[in-house]
């Protein structure tokens, strides 16, 4: 757990933007990470996994660590393997487990052990409806999560979805880290605009304690 406020010196780019809420503008150089990316889609292809009702999100997602979120029409759950191949979802790189460790430190929690990553490729149009991440069982360890590519809005609440939604430009780059009362935030992304250039491809990475 990050020592209390009163203790802890966030570094320049690392801005606390509600308790337990940080915004790490810039912290990262993505160019590697999306090498990363195509290594594990090459392993676990992205999917549009289906949702209760039977639509399908539009978001493509898939995973990599030991244990991997999935949707189908019955529920979402975590699960060892990726159910397209019934193989171990592929290993969590070395350079995302620091990653992830340097994020969740700079925003003072020591010893987060993600042992989940959740890969989400947004394309051009693509959304992610208001929700909360409630699935993973220690709500006293953060998530971390990395957006790599084109810019996207991203909506953040409180913790009734009947709170009110502000919104947050996220960057190439940017990592959030969310933890303490900040952690069953209401969130979401507004669709992808298109653009021009190829840049119209945004990449998320969200790391968690799962179980
Ligand atoms: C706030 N992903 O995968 S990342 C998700 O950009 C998800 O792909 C979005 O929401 C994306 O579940 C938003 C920011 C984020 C991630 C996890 C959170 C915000 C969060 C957990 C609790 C509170
Ligand atoms: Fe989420």
């Amino acid at each position: 757990m990050r020592p209390p406020s009163s203790l802890f010196e966030p570094q320049a780019n690392c801005i606390e933007l509600a308790e337990g809420f940080f915004w790490l503008s810039a912290f990262v150089d993505t160019a590697p990470l999306l090498a990363q990316i195509d290594l594990i889609a090459a392993q676990a292809a992205f999917r549009h996994m289906q949702v209760s009702g039977g639509k399908h999100m539009s978001v493509a997602m898939t995973n990599c660590g030991p244990w991997g979120w999935t949707s189908s029409s019955s529920g979402y759950r975590y699960t060892h393997t990726d159910p397209l191949t019934d193989r171990p979802w592929p290993a969590m790189p070395d350079s995302f487990m620091a990653l992830a460790q340097n994020a969740a430190a700079t925003a003072g929690f020591e010893n987060f052990e993600p042992d989940a990553c959740l890969v989400n490729r947004y394309d051009s149009g693509a959304a992610l409806g208001v929700h909360q991440d409630r699935d993973e069982q220690d709500l006293g360890q953060p998530i971390v999560s990395v957006s790599i590519g084109a810019a996207a809005t991203f909506q953040v609440g409180g913790l009734k979805r009947s709170e009110p939604l502000r919104t947050l430009p996220l960057h190439d780059g940017d990592v959030l880290v969310w933890g303490g009362p900040s952690r069953l935030r209401f969130h979401g992304l507004k669709a992808l605009k298109p653009m021009a250039g190829g840049l119209d491809t945004r990449h998320n990475l969200t790391f968690r304690k799962a179980k």
